[in-house]
C-alpha cells in the first residue's frame, strides 16, 4: 500500500491522478507545502512525497515514472525508442511549463518578498504563451501526447495546464483541449474527488 502526502491542489495530483489511473491501493495524508506534517517526510517541506516499502520518494516526475514503469501502464517500456520519445516529452513539459509556471509562483508568493522580482512575470508570461503554441503543434491529431494511450507526459501537461489557467496564463486551444480530454477520464475524476 503506498502512502501519498500532499495536498491534491499542489503537485500531489498528477501522482495522485497516476495512482487512480493504475488502481493501486494507496492512503492520502493531507500535508500542505513547508507544514509540519511536510517537513516530517521531506527535508524542504516539499510535496508530494510516495512513501513505497522500500522508502520516500521524492518529486512527483519520478514518483509518476516508479509507479508506471513498476505496474507497466501509463509508459511505454524503458529502453524503447517510444519511452524516449515520452521522456523527452516530460522533460520539455517540465523546463517550459513547470519551470516557468515555478518561476512565476516563487515570484508571487513562494519567496519572501524582499526577494521577488516583479519585473520578470511579463517575460514569464510571454515565455509560457510562446512554449505552449509549440506544445499545441506537437499534439498534433493526438489524441494523446505520443498518440493513441495516455502516458505519464500526458499528466503533466495536463495538470500544468490546469495551473496555467488558474494563474492567468495564455494556454494555446490544442493544449486546452488536450486537458478536457484528460479531464474527462473517470480516473482524474476519481482523484480530484479527493481535493
Ligand atoms: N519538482 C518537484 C517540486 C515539488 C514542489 O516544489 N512542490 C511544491 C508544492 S506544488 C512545494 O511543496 N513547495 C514548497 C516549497 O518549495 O517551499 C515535484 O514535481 O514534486
Amino acid at each position: 500500500m503506498y502512502k501519498l502526502h500532499g495536498n491534491p491542489k499542489t503537485r500531489t495530483m498528477r501522482t495522485l491522478w497516476l495512482l487512480e489511473e493504475l488502481e493501486l491501493p494507496y492512503s492520502l495524508h493531507p500535508a500542505d507545502p513547508r507544514s509540519p506534517e511536510a517537513l516530517a517526510v521531506s527535508p524542504l517541506g516539499k510535496v508530494p512525497v510516495l512513501e513505497t516499502e522500500e522508502g520516500a520518494i521524492f518529486d512527483s516526475v519520478a514518483q509518476m515514472t516508479y509507479l508506471a514503469d513498476r505496474h507497466q501502464g501509463f509508459t511505454h517500456p524503458a529502453g524503447s525508442f517510444d519511452r524516449a520519445r515520452q521522456d523527452g516529452f516530460t522533460n520539455t513539459i517540465n523546463e517550459t511549463f513547470d519551470a516557468v509556471l515555478w518561476a512565476y509562483g516563487k515570484h508571487s508568493f513562494v519567496l519572501p518578498e524582499e526577494h521577488r522580482v516583479e519585473a520578470v512575470k511579463p517575460s514569464l508570461m510571454w515565455q509560457f504563451s510562446r512554449y505552449s503554441k509549440v506544445m499545441g503543434d506537437l499534439l498534433g491529431d493526438g489524441p494523446y501526447v505520443l498518440g493513441e494511450d495516455p502516458t505519464v507526459p500526458d499528466i503533466l501537461l495536463a495538470h500544468c495546464c490546469g495551473w496555467a489557467l488558474a494563474r492567468k496564463f495564455d494556454v494555446d486551444g490544442r493544449v486546452r483541449d488536450h486537458m478536457n480530454r484528460m479531464r474527462a477520464r473517470p480516473a482524474f475524476r476519481r482523484a480530484a474527488a479527493q481535493g
